[in-house]
């Protein structure tokens, strides 16, 4: 037996079954056939509900082939005075909000394809109901048409939006990713913290306090005067070239260091006095691991009377052990600096290799932190104080270093760079 044959045979079976139970007997569909059901007069009232309600139930299965659906159309015209319409409207109602309804629960794209056969195909659904256009009076099949045009519109929508869902799967998982719950509270701006040189710079200021020194300030752009010349550094003196130094228009300089601050406390506060000054220092030299172009400095002054090398050392151990809280290892060693005489360089023992040698201190074990020594009378004279009544000692603290000394960093570009990912680690 061919398909077509097949068809038309279960069509019919479902056809006789509806007659049935629409009609109670196979006479029924017999004096229709023969055209004698022509003469019958149509149903009405209560009855015809009662027949439509009842017809509902097996449209399904009257509706399951094309054969049996133009039988069950003639048919249904006939006994029902029109009801053929309505029935066929529910029918396409009903496949509408089926297929709507298995589009909504896909869960894949073959899925779809098969809500698609079915409602689309040529061989199902709407399809079949289109065919049996032709065989409706005008006014039913411009119903009928405009049915079938909306439901299929709706059904191809509603496929196609589910497919790009389907198709999109990275950018719902990027939405889901930044979804944003707007009634959650507001996180409040995020809380930065201290820079690590700052901090520093705070517990020595607050340690130095503690010990009866006044902290100071001065200016960044400084006079070649304060600079160099109260500091016995005259325009002549080599001792210039020891720090490469941005020359400004109009003969200002970027300081090179925060000594210059020493001598406008001396003439500012006068003697006896103990300062400190932190700040900035610029220097025209080629950055490495261990220098920058931009640095920050702690300088320290006391000048009493016979004050000694002895007073100078207490305090360069007071603050050592207040920053790094353990036993250190350092040493002092003679240096040149004309505006102190005589003059130290206290060097600590490298905290980044432990003394092997490393980038940090040119591979020597030792970092050059601390020079200090005891005031140069010629500087005291300049700024208006009598050597032979007060003297003092003075250091200048590389508090860059000993912020990468303390925490262990070893490139000091990394302190200013402004990379977050650093800074958020202190
Ligand atoms: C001076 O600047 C003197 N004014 C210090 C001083 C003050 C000596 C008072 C005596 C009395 P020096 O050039 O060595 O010194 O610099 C002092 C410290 O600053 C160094 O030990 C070092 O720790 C730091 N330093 C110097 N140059 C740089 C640089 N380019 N980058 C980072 N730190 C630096």
């Amino acid at each position: 037996m061919s398909l077509p044959l097949v068809g038309q045979a279960i069509a019919f079976c479902r056809l006789s079954a509806g007659v049935r139970e629409l009609g109670g007997t196979r006479q029924v569909l017999t004096r229709f056939r023969s055209g004698e059901a022509e003469k019958e007069s149509p149903a009405s009232g209560r009855d015809r509900r009662n027949r439509l309600s009842h017809q509902r139930k097996v449209v399904q299965n009257l509706c399951g082939g094309a054969d049996g659906l133009q039988d069950y159309l003639d048919f249904s015209r006939h006994c029902y005075n029109g009801a053929s319409t309505t029935m066929l409207d529910e029918s396409i109602q009903e496949l509408l909000s089926r297929s709507l309804g298995r589009i909504a629960s896909a869960n894949s794209l073959e899925e779809l394809e098969a809500v698609r056969v079915d409602a689309l195909g040529r061989k199902a659904g709407l399809t079949q109901f289109s065919k049996e256009m032709g065989k409706l009076a005008p006014e039913e099949r411009k119903h009928i048409g405009q049915l079938l045009n909306s439901a299929r519109q709706q059904i191809e929508e509603a496929l196609e939006s589910k497919k790009q869902y389907f198709a999109e799967p990275d950018l719902r998982a990027r939405l889901g990713a930044e979804w944003v719950d707007l009634t959650l509270p507001a996180p409040g701006p995020r809380r930065g913290h201290l820079h690590p040189i700052t901090r520093i710079q705070r517990e020595l200021e607050d340690l130095f306090v503690s010990m009866g020194f006044a902290v100071l300030d001065g200016p960044e752009v400084e006079t070649e005067y304060y600079n160099f010349d109260a500091l016995n550094i005259p325009a002549e003196h080599p001792a210039r070239d020891m720090q490469d130094t941005f020359w400004l228009d109009g003969g200002n300089v970027l300081r090179t260091h925060t000594s210059p601050v020493q001598v406008r406390g001396m003439e500012r506060l006068g003697p006896p006095l103990r300062m400190i000054a932190p700040g900035r220092a610029f220097r025209n030299e080629s950055v490495d691991a261990s220098h920058e172009h931009t640095f920050y400095q702690l300088e320290g002054m006391m000048v009493d009377r016979e004050v000694s090398v002895a007073h100078l050392l207490f305090f360069m151990k007071t603050l050592l052990t207040a920053i790094f809280k353990r036993e250190v290892t350092v040493r002092l060693r003679p240096g040149y600096f004309p505006f102190v005489e005589p003059a130290f360089e206290l060097d600590i023992q490298c905290l980044i290799c432990g003394g092997p040698g490393c980038p940090v201190c040119k591979q020597s074990g030792w970092v050059e932190l601390l020079p200090c020594g005891l005031v140069n009378p010629n500087v005291l004279r300049m700024s208006g104080i009598d050597p032979e009544e007060w003297n003092g000692f003075a250091f200048g603290l590389g508090l860059t270093r000993l912020a990468m000394m303390r925490y262990g960093i070893d490139d000091i570009r990394l302190l200013q760079g402004g990379d977050l990912r650093f800074l958020e680690q202190f």
